[in-house]
């Protein structure tokens, strides 16, 4: 059996727009797409070349010099074939995100007048797998990346899949790039439910920073992603949060803020949600949020009534 032959979903991904313009019976098509198969990932090229002998088998024939790779396309498809249905059972190893326990409420009054009511808000991955997302613009000129959500199995794979999310740089203050909107803040009234206020972060630069639980099976001992990214001219951008980690967003943060300048006294609920557009595919779409109800006073620093569930 050739070494790391293995069929996952981001071969399929890779090759599908390639194997699709293969032209029955055309050697060179094929050989094109093998060669592009041998430097591209060991594990898809079993799978492109398979794809390929399938769709040109008379065309290799006819090619002398393609004797030897005839043989070893054989041995790959007969490879594929044999441990075609154990890696076609690849499990996905979801991210699972969720929010910790809302701590740290506090106002603000600002030089303008403003009242700000303040948190930290700390999103965590409690899925057997890694959450991470990889942003890539074809030049400078685009100033925001498309965002893909890089998905790993339990065969030691991965796929890639499209999202609706965005990533940009800076913004804030901060030189560093940002996901745009991986978490939502609402506070609402308690008695009647009415939205009162929305939290004022939008860009979000996350990384490993939090241990939350590293008994859960996968945890890394040590932060396995350290960063955003500072270079704003990179054309790709790999973020992520690793099994058992979280990331913080602490109450003094740019932005970490609801406005409640015309927000009265009384009970409210503030709510904060990781992925609310569910961009991001996770093993549970049903923990993303947590709540505190919070009594807010005329003066002084809220105090907090209960909890909702936390991650
Ligand atoms: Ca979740
Ligand atoms: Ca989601
Ligand atoms: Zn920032």
């Amino acid at each position: 059996m050739l070494p790391g032959l293995r069929l996952d979903r981001a071969c399929q991904d890779q090759w599908r727009g390639s194997i699709k313009h293969l032209r029955p019976n055309r050697a060179s098509d094929a050989l094109a797409l093998i060669r592009g198969a041998h430097a591209n990932d060991e594990s898809c090229a079993a799978r492109a070349r398979d794809l390929a002998f399938k769709r040109a088998p008379h065309g290799f024939a006819q090619h002398r010099s393609t004797a030897t790779l005839l043989r070893r396309l054989w041995l790959a498809t007969m490879a594929v074939a044999l441990i075609g249905p154990a890696t076609a059972s690849a499990q996905d190893r979801l991210p699972d995100l969720a929010m910790a326990t809302l701590k740290d409420f506090t106002i603000e009054r600002t030089a303008t007048g403003r009242k700000l009511l303040r948190y930290t808000a700390t999103v965590v991955n409690v899925g057997a797998g890694r959450f991470q997302v990889e942003g890539s613009r074809a030049s400078t000129a685009e100033s925001e990346m498309s965002v893909v959500q890089r998905i790993s199995n339990d065969a030691g794979g991965s796929s890639r899949r499209p999202t609706d999310a965005r990533m940009y740089f800076a913004g804030d203050g901060h030189n560093h790039w940002h996901v745009r909107d991986l978490e939502q803040s609402s506070l609402d009234r308690l008695d009647n439910g009415v939205k009162v206020g929305s939290g004022a972060k939008h860009g979000f630069c996350f990384f490993d920073n939090v241990a939350f639980r590293l008994s859960l099976a996968g945890a890394p001992p040590n932060p396995f992603y350290t960063t955003c990214g500072t270079t704003g001219t990179v054309l790709s951008q790999t973020m992520g949060l690793s099994t058992g980690w979280g990331d913080a967003y602490y109450y003094y943060l740019v932005d970490q803020w609801v406005d409640i300048t015309t927000v009265g006294p009384g009970r409210y609920r503030l709510s904060t949600t990781a992925d609310p557009q569910n961009w991001f595919l996770e093993s549970s779409e049903a923990n993303n949020a947590t709540w505190a109800e919070l009594q807010l006073k005329k003066s002084g620093s809220p105090r907090v009534v209960r909890y909702g569930p936390p991650a």
